[in-house]
């Protein structure tokens, strides 16, 4: 069976689950929320997350998997609700799904058919996305940010956001990509430079990659807010989550 093929019929097979990266907070080391990471069970040949995400944007199979991750990440929300509170989610949000016409309204659909705090769900949008198609993205983010959903710019500093675009688009949050985390001087001049635009554009940070003790120290130093990374966890199942991060009222 071809992978194209495979990963059409996966979403009702339910071959696909989530994993979950936590992000804290960088005053206090809370948990402030976690990045779900699709991962799938079946795979026909050992292929990379990053590699079936293509091919599925490629044969339009994004689409399904796209509505089956925002459904779980959900679901999950509502699950974790009663003993946790409410823990933010972040899922990843390709171009494709963003292209959709009825992309808003089905983001919509599915938050209020699990009847989820909006607040709670946080979409990724990587900058290239964003740039590549500023006017149906604007058009969306708007909308959705109009609803209480939050939004991120997904691997900043990757690609050729203008600040004026910067300053126009609709959004919450910067995810600050990793290799300005992991890379040494010429990179620290960078990421004070992105802390202070996002702070004079009321915007938050989260920096992501971070694996070391010396590079969290540092961004704390530089008041990024928010930490993700190897250092704190790799992804890892709800189950996993639940007994490390989260604690019950
Ligand atoms: O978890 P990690 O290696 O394994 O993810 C690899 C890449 O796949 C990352 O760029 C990540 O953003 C992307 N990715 C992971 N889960 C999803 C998802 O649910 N939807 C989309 N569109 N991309 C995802
Ligand atoms: O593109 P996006 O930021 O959504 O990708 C998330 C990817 O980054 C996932 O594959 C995740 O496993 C990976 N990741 C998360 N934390 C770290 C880290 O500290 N170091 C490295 N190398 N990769 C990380
Ligand atoms: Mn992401
Ligand atoms: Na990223």
């Amino acid at each position: 069976l071809k992978i194209e093929q495979a990963l059409n019929y996966a979403v009702e097979r339910n071959e696909f689950h989530l994993n979950f990266q936590p992000k804290l907070s960088s005053q206090n080391g809370q948990l402030v929320g976690c990045e779900a990471l699709i991962r799938w069970n079946n795979n026909p040949e050992p292929i990379s997350v990053e590699g079936f995400i293509k091919i599925a944007e490629e044969s339009g199979s994004i689409i399904a998997i796209g509505d089956w991750v925002l459904e779980t990440a959900c679901r999950q929300i509502k699950s974790w609700e009663p003993e946790y509170g409410g823990i933010p989610i972040a899922v990843n949000v390709s171009a494709r799904q963003l292209q959709e016409e009825t992309y808003v309204d089905r983001v919509l659909s599915i938050i209020k058919k699990y009847d989820v705090n909006p607040k709670l769900l946080e979409l990724e949008i990587t900058e290239t996305v964003l740039m590549k198609e500023f006017d149906e993205s604007f058009f969306a983010l708007k909308q959705l940010r109009k609803h209480g959903i939050t939004v991120s710019i997904d691997d900043f500093g990757t690609g050729y956001c203008s600040l004026s675009y910067l300053s126009r688009l609709p959004v919450d949050t910067l995810k600050i990509d990793r290799s300005f985390i992991s890379g040494d001087q010429p990179s620290i001049a960078v990421l004070e430079m992105i802390v202070a635009m996002a702070k004079a554009l009321g915007l938050k940070t989260v920096a992501e990659g971070v694996e070391t003790q010396e590079q969290k120290d540092w961004l704390i130093r530089e008041g990024c807010d928010f930490l993700q990374g190897y250092l704190i966890s790799k992804p890892i199942t709800s189950e996993e989550l639940e007994s490390r991060f989260l604690y019950e009222f």
